[in-house]
């Protein structure tokens, strides 16, 4: 029994990463570099794009998003305000996205008008790490408040990401957070790893992620 469940368990992942790599391969055709967002509910993904976005316009470069949720629009209403392509991907019970969500989600936005496609998945620390997207680049977005363990408690997170965003800085004195710590965790669960710190109600930090993106950008472009 226990032995059919993880062939089930292979068998689906099998088939993600096949539909995944597709979604690579078209995304490559259309120019358009995408990034995986992840992280915890409330840990500040969705502000990091409606961050992003305008210094993202500055340099020239014009955004997408595809809001994953649960259910309902909030996300998608806040990402739409932005003046930027979204399509709202709800799982309905599901606990991540999935490559197959993905696909269809990328058939409704104009690809030839996105240079940086931000894929905001479910807030969630566990479910999403298995299911690639498509995407070039992972961030995984933690906030102070979460508690400073939160990276030490969730390693496969960590080493499924390229990028670690340490969110809500300015909370960190309030809750005792030891971000320094935080950041320890993440260099030894995925050595090297980029770390940035942010604040993203004063904008804090953005422009050194932002100049991170953009030399991934330009490293195809
Ligand atoms: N104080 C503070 N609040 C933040 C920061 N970043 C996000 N928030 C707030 O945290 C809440 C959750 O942010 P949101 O972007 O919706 O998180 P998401 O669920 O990961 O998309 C919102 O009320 C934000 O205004 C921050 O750096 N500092
Ligand atoms: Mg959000």
């Amino acid at each position: 029994m226990h032995h059919i469940d993880v062939r089930l368990e292979k068998d689906l992942f099998d088939v993600n990463n096949r539909i995944a790599d597709a979604n690579a391969g078209h995304l490559a055709k259309h120019h358009v570099r995408a990034f995986d967002l992840l992280g915890a509910i409330g840990s500040g993904k969705t502000a990091l794009i409606e961050r992003l976005v305008p210094y993202l316009r500055d340099r020239g470069l014009r955004a997408g998003a595809i809001a994953g949720d649960v259910f309902g629009d909030d996300d998608y209403q806040r990402l739409i305000a932005l003046g930027i392509p979204v399509v709202n991907a709800n799982t309905g019970k599901e606990c991540h996205l999935d490559a197959h969500l993905v696909e269809h989600s990328l058939n409704h936005l104009p690809l030839d008008e996105i240079d940086v496609l931000f894929i905001e998945n479910v807030g969630n620390m566990v479910c999403p790490t298995d299911f690639k997207l498509g995407a070039e680049k992972r961030i995984v977005i933690v906030s102070a408040t979460e508690g400073d363990d939160v990276v030490n408690k969730h390693p496969m997170m960590f080493r499924g990401c390229d990028i670690g965003v340490i969110n809500k800085v300015d909370l960190a004195p309030f809750v005792g957070a030891d971000l320094d710590r935080m950041e320890r965790d993440m260099h030894r669960y995925h050595p090297g790893m980029k770390v940035f710190r942010t604040n993203l109600k004063s904008g804090m930090g953005v422009p050194d992620l932002l100049d991170e993106i953009i030399a991934v950008n330009s490293e195809v472009k």
